[in-house]
């Protein structure tokens, strides 16, 4: 390349979205890290920055469930070409790969991976519904998603920042346990 040409090493080539990863079942951060592997091999996302891995009692329709097993949660920054429907199809597939299973609405599971932004818009298709329409209310996905995006906004609810203070589902940073295979939660 010729002096005064050389491009940033990291430019952005897609759209910014956001990633939810949940699990409560077998072993929840390994599973959590072979998801992100799974996205980092797909040509059309760019992983670009994970969270911690936060410790969650289990959210279900009723309310909070001290008897199921505690999830681990994490969010993922990336930057993708692909459109919201190819993005679904393929944590779908990533989901599927990973032993998810569709019995029960809210029910425990090995892997969920939700679109919960995907570049701010605003979107009641039914296939995809953004941005997600619970993560408003979750410190489970807002939390973690401060770790990589401490400016963050939920298109139609404001700074991740000011809802997070407000949600009151209980997060705990899980203590030993990072998703980065360099070690560095970031
Ligand atoms: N996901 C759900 C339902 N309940 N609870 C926790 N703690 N974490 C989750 O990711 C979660 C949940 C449906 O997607
Ligand atoms: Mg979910
Ligand atoms: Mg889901």
């Amino acid at each position: 390349m010729t002096p005064g040409t050389a491009r940033p090493q990291r430019m952005r080539v897609g759209v910014p979205a956001v990633l939810a990863f949940g699990s409560n079942l077998g072993d929840r951060a390994a599973t959590i890290r072979t998801a992100l592997d799974a996205l980092r091999a797909e040509p059309g996302i760019r992983v670009e920055a994970v969270s911690r891995l936060y410790e969650t009692p289990a959210l279900k329709l009723d309310g909070i469930d001290q008897e199921a097993p505690a999830y681990l949660n994490a969010v993922a920054r990336v930057d993708t070409v692909l459109d919201p429907l190819e993005l679904l199809a393929v944590v779908n597939r990533v989901e599927d790969a990973l032993g998810r299973l569709r019995a029960e609405r809210w029910g425990d599971r090995t892997i969920d991976i939700d679109i919960v932004d995907y570049d701010g818009i605003v979107s009641d298709d039914e296939r995809v519904t953004l941005p997600h329409p619970r993560a408003h209310e979750r410190a489970f996905v807002l939390v973690p998603w401060l770790d990589v995006d401490p400016e963050a906004v939920l298109a139609g609810h404001g700074r991740v920042a000011d809802l997070a203070a407000r949600a009151t589902d209980p997060v705990t940073v899980h203590p030993d346990e990072t998703l980065d295979s360099d070690g560095d939660a970031r």
